[in-house]
């Protein structure tokens, strides 16, 4: 299966990798390149100097096609512009903002800019100022979600732009890259099944807690704040969800709270495995994700389901 992705960026499946906050390293990135499919290295909230050195990594353990991530929350946004400009990084995805304002600059160093897109709207805009491709991601993904739903996002993205539309949310494997080939996507992007990768470096307890997810364990937290995070219902979702619902009935709700709620929470869930206190990112498809896997038998897993749906489709 080439799509235009495919030929776009050099890559063998358009399956990207999601770019996972402090998840997303080296290690993982380069695994799913050198398995076909595109790797991403999650900037995240990390400072530009560490980015840098997952990006060296990187360059190291495969020559094959990767990018990079700029979550544009991140206080280190434009230090980690000027650097993926510096290190002749070629393709970019952004999420969690509008990238629009760096888009000279990365046409300038000719980086291919494929943004997260939670609307139309949005990438109505991001194709005008001559973006590569968009990622329509449903609010079934993990992390900072939008408001739609992958298939009601998908077909209408399809038709408002003609740049690809890679389908994020929700997909974990075969059948579910097939639906979204189906809405009218060219290429998939899949990041609650690559927490489980043999290559991928999050702490074994988040991988175990993955492992065991069922359908109904994910909850939506941060409504409040205007940053909705899909995660792991645990003690820290439980105590964010009384905290909102406390603060919202107020007419002037203290905000803060919610800063000490959530700082540092999903390095203590990635970095130190606390399921309880940290935040446990991840999509509602974790219920199907059953196995730990290297990257490349879940990308040919995917892609078998895949060929095995779509023969005799054209
Ligand atoms: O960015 C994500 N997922 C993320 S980022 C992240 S780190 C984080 N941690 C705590 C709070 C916030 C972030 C964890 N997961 N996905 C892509 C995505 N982009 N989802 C939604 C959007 C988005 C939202 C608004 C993209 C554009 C947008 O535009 C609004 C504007 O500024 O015009």
């Amino acid at each position: 299966m080439k799509t235009r992705i495919c030929d776009m960026l050099g890559i063998k499946y358009p399956i990207f990798q999601g770019a996972m906050a402090w998840i997303a390293d080296a290690s993982l990135a380069s695994a799913v390149s050198e398995a076909g499919g595109l790797g991403i290295i999650a900037a995240g909230n990390a400072p530009a100097e560490v980015v840098r050195e997952e990006i060296r990594k990187c360059r190291e353990l495969t020559d094959k096609p990767f990018g990079v991530n700029i979550m544009l929350l991140s206080p280190f946004v434009e230090d980690i512009v000027d650097l993926v400009c510096e290190e002749g990084v070629k393709v970019l995805t952004t999420g969690a903002g509008n990238p629009s304002k760096y888009m000279e600059r990365f046409k300038e160093n000719g980086i291919h800019l494929i943004p997260v897109v939670p609307s139309i709207a949005q990438a109505r805009k991001m194709e005008k100022i001559g973006c590569d491709a968009v990622i329509a991601e449903g609010m079934e993904s993990g992390g900072h979600i939008g408001k739609l739903t992958t298939m009601a996002l998908v077909p209408q993205v399809v038709d408002a732009v003609s740049i690809p539309v890679i389908a994020a949310g929700g997909i974990a494997d075969g059948r579910g890259m097939a639906a979204g080939f189906m809405l009218g996507a060219e290429g998939v992007q899949i990041g609650t099944r690559f927490l489980v990768a043999k290559e991928c470096t999050v702490h074994q307890n988040y991988k175990n807690r993955i492992l065991k997810a069922k359908d109904l364990d994910t909850v939506i937290t941060g409504n409040i704040t205007g940053h909705p995070v899909r995660v792991i219902k645990n003690q820290l979702a439980n105590s964010f969800l009384s905290a909102e619902k406390e603060e919202m009935g107020k007419e002037h709700p203290d905000m803060a709270r919610f800063d000490v709620l959530g700082k540092g929470a999903l390095q203590k869930a990635v970095k130190e495995g606390d399921m309880d206190h940290g935040s446990v990112m991840s999509g509602q498809i974790a219920g199907l994700v059953k196995e730990e896997q290297t990257c490349k038998e879940i990308l040919e897993d995917i892609m078998d389901g895949f060929n095995k749906l779509t023969k005799g489709l054209e």
